[in-house]
């Protein structure tokens, strides 16, 4: 799975039969686009798709392992290079994008230094600028300081719905920081290294993301799903789904209601990050002996709840002189249980309550764990936070343990299915009730699937609106899909006709990032 970024001689390297003539078209037009754009032909196109997250919500920030898989959908940056003068002190990039309507031109001139991106301004370009960075960074470690950039001229085509939780953003961001490495004229692009910068990068435009998105969109591979660990160090590894018939297939419903990070961040996804780091804090604080250092990972705020497991664990059979027979399963039922007992305030904590318990003073908490990312709340519901983490790492452990069985004869079959929809099923529950992450339009399309065959069904991404995810059986999709038209868009009056078309996706695992050589 490590490795080079691939370089792709043919479409059919790429995208699955079913997508090819389309994508084909496509691909040849914004070929021939950039030659109208900039006239010239472009030199290559970089390639990052979408994802969709089949389990493990929420939990890539406390750094534990997730299971998404790359769908077809993605963006491509085709490009055009030339060198900067040797007295020159600035590059400059050009950059447009095929829907120029909503997504306008823009040319910057950039100094050799770093590259300043302003995240309070809502722009589309951001997330290119975020990959420029990082890329850069990467470049200068590699050849010095006195490193000098190319002129890019880039054309870009999306096709991830944004703010839609199939991360169009990790797409995009991955699919820029590597069209500045290729750019620049490096051969190969090593899959960690181009996602460990997006990841970093990413959180430059303003949201505290874990790495589930960037790692799904590099790593993926046609086929199968993707189980991801961040530590000790970020790893993925491809997971096949067992041959079942009727075939299950992964359905994609929109709710169309769109839940904006920029907007929402303070009381929605940066809160959360949050209050999962102030629980690890916490439980910390009160279970492990006095000034237990957890570990410094690659967390966003620093500590997570996955170092809080790993020290706590550990410290336990140093102080016993025992190896824990226990295995992660066990330790996370055993977290569950202390969870409920330390954090035991349903109401939430207020800051001054923990800055307490860390023996720390309230100005001081501020500065540490919510100044980076402004998040608004009185109290931090550190006791809810705490359980879905812990109950949904031990969900992610569940399902592929399932994934990694055979289901046996096909009289098992039903059963199986019903185990794998049940775990989503829960992820669903333990989402609406305890993280408080999901809507009622999302709860509805979700009822409706159930009602009419789907094993599983749940939010994917973020939440608070966005996409949702079902696992059907193939013989179960027109029916599913027929229930949504009626029961849900169906009610929708201001769905345009093109929308409604989009809604619903089936979703088969798509391939990661590639890089096409035109000539
Ligand atoms: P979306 O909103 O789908 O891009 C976000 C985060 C993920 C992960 C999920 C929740 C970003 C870029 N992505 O996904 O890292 O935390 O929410 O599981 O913020
Ligand atoms: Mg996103």
């Amino acid at each position: 799975m490590a490795g080079p970024v691939p370089i792709a001689h043919s479409l059919s390297d790429i995208y699955t039969p079913d997508a090819l003539p389309s994508e084909t078209k496509r691909w040849n037009k914004l070929v021939a686009q950039f030659e109208t754009q900039y006239g010239h032909e472009p030199e290559f196109v970089s390639r990052s798709p979408g994802r969709v997250n089949i389990i493990g919500e929420h939990i890539d920030y406390s750094l534990y392992p997730v299971l998404p898989m790359a769908i077809t959908a993605d963006a491509l940056l085709a490009v055009s290079t030339s060198p900067t003068t040797e007295d020159a002190s600035s590059y400059t990039i050009r950059i447009a994008n095929v829907q120029g309507s909503k997504f306008p031109q823009h040319e910057f001139s950039l100094g050799f230094d770093a590259v300043d991106i302003d995240a309070t301004v809502h722009e589309w370009t951001n997330y290119f600028k975020s990959g420029l960075r990082g890329a850069l960074e990467l470049l200068r470690k590699k050849h010095g300081n006195a490193f000098k950039p190319k002129n890019m001229n880039i054309l870009v085509d999306g096709t991830v719905p944004t703010g839609g939780g199939l991360s169009s953003s990790a797409a995009f961001v991955t699919a820029s920081a590597l069209a500045v490495m290729v750019a620049n004229g490096e051969q190969t692009v090593d899959k960690t290294e181009l996602t460990e910068l997006a990841i970093v990068s990413e959180r430059a435009v303003g949201v505290n993301s874990g790495g589930m998105d960037q790692s799904a969109s590099v790593f993926s591979e046609r086929g199968s799903a993707l189980f991801v660990s961040f530590t000790p160090t970020l790893k993925a590894r491809p997971v096949h789904f067992p041959e079942t018939n009727p075939e299950l297939v992964f359905l994609i419903a929109q709710s169309f209601v769109t839940s904006d990070k920029f907007v929402t961040g303070p009381i929605h996804y940066n809160l959360r990050v949050v209050e999962c780091t102030l629980a690890a804090a916490y439980l910390n604080a009160v279970l492990n002996p006095p000034g237990t250092q957890l570990p410094t990972d690659a967390a966003p705020l620093g500590i997570s709840l996955h170092g809080f497991q790993e020290a706590y664990f550990s410290l336990k059979e140093h102080a016993t002189g025992t190896t824990s027979s226990k295995s992660v399963s066990e330790q996370l039922q055993e977290l569950l249980a202390l969870t409920n007992q330390t954090l035991d305030k349903h109401e939430g904590y207020t800051r001054e309550e923990i800055a307490a318990v860390l023996d720390i003073t309230v100005d001081e908490l501020n500065a540490k764990f919510t100044s980076r990312f402004p998040v608004r709340a009185e109290r931090f519901k550190l006791r809810q936070r705490a359980q879905h983490v812990f109950s949904e790492a031990l969900r992610v452990l569940q399902f592929l343990a399932l994934l990694e069985t055979s289901p046996g004869s096909d009289n098992d079959t039903a059963a199986y299915n019903t185990r794998l929809g049940g775990l989503l099923n829960d992820t669903q529950t333990s989402c609406r009730d305890v993280y408080e992450c999901s809507c009622a339009e999302i709860d509805e399309l979700c009822a409706i699937a159930r009602r009419h065959g789907s094993y599983g069904s749940r939010l994917t991404g973020a939440g608070w609106g966005g996409c949702s995810v079902h696992l059907v059986p193939a013989d179960r999709v027109a029916a599913v899909r027929e229930a949504w038209e009626k029961e849900y868009y169906g009610k929708l009056s201001q769905l345009s006709q093109e929308q409604r078309d989009a809604a619903v996706v089936v979703s088969r695992p798509g391939s990661g990032s590639a890089v096409f050589l035109v000539k």
